[in-house]
């Protein structure tokens, strides 16, 4: 009797330990295959081949909750062509489930941080405050700045110091975002909650008749993937893999399981991915299409109607959801990978918008300039610690090109295909390029506008062209921010 009991018991002990440590061990081996690529992708048809190195996304078992919004930044002071803000960056504890509080980074908050609005033509002046106890940068992803006020890693700002920069906002509307950037700790601040969007506005998003009332029919939605430890802990350290860094759970603007209330015909979404390494392919549960009407940079010419969408790390798209066909009381579901990124519930809606506009952004086609060009080639190579540019990791005190501002820029950025390869997101900081090619084909609508951030899947060889606006440093690497930080990055000087 006393025997089997033990027996009995035992056996509940090991199946209890099982489910303990299964999902942990599991993710630990993945995380030590290290390895071979997709990064996480969960869509195999987007990168071509499978992935050792994978933490998969699950469904969320979080109870739904309405998806938070940022806070739009009020200005400390408004004049006709000048507007001021503060920014600062802290610590503090978020509540994103049962379980207990999870100590996190943000931007004039605890968690992210505030939607900064700018307009074109305007001057904008930030006020850059370091409330963290370890240095950090603000860097304005996409925005066309001065080098000095990009936010690079050689600008620190150290604890409890501030730093102000001003621009003249010079690009076309678009919704930017910012992050820190500061050397060998740019992954983990923004894992643990730092980065926030930039909305620039101009004449053309004032006169499109396109949804823009925020956060009733025009909403940002910021994903990124974390994971929580046993203590509801974002734990950088046990998550970090040096090929990127990987969560289970979704997050939409720190919101676990969100919905969104729909009230109007047509809903605009503003897509970040804000992850430090997965790419997401995102479609409609119901299969419909989407509407893209802008990318990092810019509105594209026109609507590009999509079935589905792959946005890299610090990729931007807005699209335009059409719910005419979706009864009251249901609902639709934008998913990635199978797994639900936000519920769109369907409320009784007015027709906010009539139809979709024709045309969005007069541009004409992206072309290479035929003389007085300033050629580059970049190969990007290499695997986890061994990250490369041009056979070369990052050091910070060797400037990798040397250009003059204005002047025509024609590079050709390649991912060299290797035994173990993966998809790398390149980004050029201070400027916005447009796609020539992709593998000398003609890029597709959805990547002919203005873009800071291109993926190159393995073998990848994009052409692109552009010109610095402004002087200074500039960095250029993988927005994949492990690989960053490994040394896929290099710097240019613009004199
Ligand atoms: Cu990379």
């Amino acid at each position: 009797m006393k025997k089997s009991l033990i027996l009995i018991l035992s056996i509940l002990f090991a199946t209890v330990l099982a489910f303990l440590f299964i999902p942990s061990s599991n993710s630990y081996a993945a995380a030590m295959m290290g390895g071979n690529s997709g990064n996480g992708m969960m869509d195999n048809d987007e990168s071509g081949h499978m992935t050792e190195h994978s933490v998969d996304l699950v469904k969320s078992t979080a109870p739904e909750k309405e998806l938070a919004l940022p806070p739009i930044l009020k200005p400390d002071k408004q004049t006709k062509n000048d507007v001021y803000y503060t920014v600062t960056a802290k610590s503090g504890t978020t509540d994103f489930k049962d379980g207990g509080s999870t100590e996190t980074l943000g931007y004039n908050g605890t968690y992210l941080g505030p939607v900064i609005k700018i307009r074109r033509g305007q001057t904008v002046h930030i006020k850059e405050v370091n409330d963290l106890n370890e240095n950090t940068t603000f860097h304005w992803h996409g925005a066309i700045i001065d080098g000095k006020a990009d936010g690079g890693l050689h600008d620190p700002i150290k604890p409890g110091k501030t730093k102000n920069i001003s621009f003249k906002v010079q690009q076309p509307a678009a919704t930017l975002w910012f992050h820190p950037h500061p050397s060998g700790q740019t992954a983990k601040q923004v894992y643990k909650g730092l980065a926030g969007l930039i909305y620039v506005s101009d004449n053309t998003s004032k006169n499109l008749k396109i949804p823009k009332n925020y956060g009733v029919d025009d909403f940002p939605l910021v994903v990124q993937d974390r994971t929580f430890d046993s203590k509801n802990q974002f734990n950088y350290k046990k998550d970090y893999n040096s090929d990127g860094t990987l969560g289970e759970n979704i997050l939409v603007n720190g919101t676990l399981n969100p919905y969104i209330n729909v009230t109007t015909k047509f809903v605009r979404l503003r897509l970040l991915n804000g992850s430090n390494a997965r790419n997401y392919t995102f479609k409609l549960s119901n299969n419909q299409k989407m509407y893209q009407i802008a990318g990092d940079g810019s509105f594209l010419s026109k609507p590009d109607p999509i079935k589905k969408l792959t946005l890299a790390p610090a990729q931007r798209a807005e699209v335009l959801v059409d719910t005419s066909s979706i009864p009251d009381g249901e609902s639709l579901e934008l998913v990635a990978g199978g797994i639900p990124v936000v519920t769109l519930k369907m409320q009784t809606r007015t027709d906010n918008i009539k139809r979709m506009p024709k045309s969005l952004l007069k541009m004409a086609t992206a072309k290479a300039g035929t003389h007085d060009v300033d050629k580059q080639t970049l190969t990007l190579s290499g695997m986890s610690k061994m990250v490369e540019i041009n056979g070369k990791q990052f050091n910070p005190d060797r400037i990798d090109i040397h250009t003059k501002v204005r002047q025509q820029q024609v590079w050709t950025v390649k991912n060299k295909k290797q035994m173990m390869n993966m998809s790398h997101p390149f980004h050029l900081h201070g400027v916005q390029f447009r796609i020539l090619s992709i593998n000398g084909h003609k890029p597709p609508l959805n990547e002919t506008g203005y873009m800071d951030t291109v993926n190159l899947k393995p073998g990848d060889s994009v052409k692109l062209t552009f010109k610095f606006e402004e002087k200074g440093l500039y960095m250029y690497h993988c927005h994949n921010l492990e690989h960053e930080q490994n040394g896929m990055m290099g710097q240019i000087m613009v004199e």
